[in-house]
């Protein structure tokens, strides 16, 4: 009974070396399209090292990178779908070890985007301590593993090239889409306002928020940070917000009591799927 280590042949954790700095797994630009027919069990048949929960980790190296990926949630599935086809494979080439959360809004309360991206931010830091975390859209794909999904030194606003936008940078502070912030950053400009309920404008509240946090925002490539958008029309329940633009004059003033340091809300069920962390928070009426 001396090691019974030594008669399993899978390395151990300890004796694992860490992942090479660029992974040999990279393909470049990704040809997205969209396969009609496609359903969850098959995604969760092409990814068999993906775990309960949508954890992976490395099996051969010790992952350099631990990343959360946090994508806003209701009635989505189509996409969601779609997405996990795409972006499980893609974080595997890329060598990471990572966690995909689907932080769900129940009920059919005005959609808030941004105030779910607070409740993933505290869920998912809750569990592990990830040291990055990607605000992910459901609906866009990326379409370069280039583009890697790892913290920068700043903010950095991944999704610079939408083929919406015709694979360009729509303005210059643009922040929306798919932005990448470790937790430090995250609490520096005190995580995202809360009050945005409906479409549009929270996403500049947060551009402006982090260089009021004293940060600039980092971007990789219009070449790597290129992603297409699963075409759908406005949802029913996120109509666009009329105040946004008042709100947004506001940002200097109330960004400080408005974020990560006052948000309040309910988690209804937190639950394992095969292929994610699906959360699900009360309607978040109130603050
Ligand atoms: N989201 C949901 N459910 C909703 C609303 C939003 O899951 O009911 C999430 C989802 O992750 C989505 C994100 O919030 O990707 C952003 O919302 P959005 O896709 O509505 O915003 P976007 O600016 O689209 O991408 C605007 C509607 C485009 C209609 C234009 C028709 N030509």
């Amino acid at each position: 009974y001396a090691n019974l280590s030594l008669l399993s042949p899978a390395l151990n954790k300890d004796e694992m070396p860490y992942c090479p700095k660029q992974s040999p797994l990279i393909v470049g630009p990704i040809h997205v399209t969209f396969p009609s027919g496609l359903t969850l069990a098959e995604v969760e048949r092409k990814n068999p090292l993906v775990v309960r929960g949508g954890r992976y980790r490395p099996p051969n190296c010790e992952a350099r990178h631990r990343t959360a990926i946090i994508i806003p949630h209701r009635n989505r599935e189509h996409h969601l779908k779609f997405l996990l086809y795409y972006l499980h494979p893609f974080l595997q080439r890329q060598q990471l070890s990572y966690g995909i959360y689907i932080i769900h809004q129940a009920g059919n309360y005005t959609f808030n985007r941004a105030k779910l991206m607070n409740v993933g931010f505290r869920e998912a830091m809750r569990e592990e301590d990830w040291d990055c975390l990607f605000f992910h859209d459901v609906d866009l794909i990326p379409e370069d593993d280039r583009n890697t999904y790892v913290c920068d030194a700043h903010p950095k606003h991944a999704a610079i090239a939408m083929d919406k936008f015709g694979y360009k940078l729509p303005y210059k502070m643009y922040f929306g889409g798919v932005s990448a912030l470790s937790p430090d950053h995250y609490l520096k400009m005190n995580g995202f306002p809360n009050n945005y309920w409906g479409w549009g404008g929270e996403d500049d509240d947060i551009g402006v928020r982090v260089s009021l946090g004293g940060m600039v925002i980092s971007r990789p490539s219009l070449k790597v940070g290129r992603y297409k958008m699963i075409k759908h029309k406005h949802d029913k329940g996120n109509e666009v917000n009329p105040k946004r633009f008042n709100m947004l004059a506001k940002t200097r003033q109330t960004w400080k009591e408005d974020g990560m340091n006052t948000v309040e809300y309910e988690i209804i069920s937190r639950d394992y799927q095969p292929l994610f962390t699906n959360i699900t928070a009360s309607e978040l009426t109130g603050r």
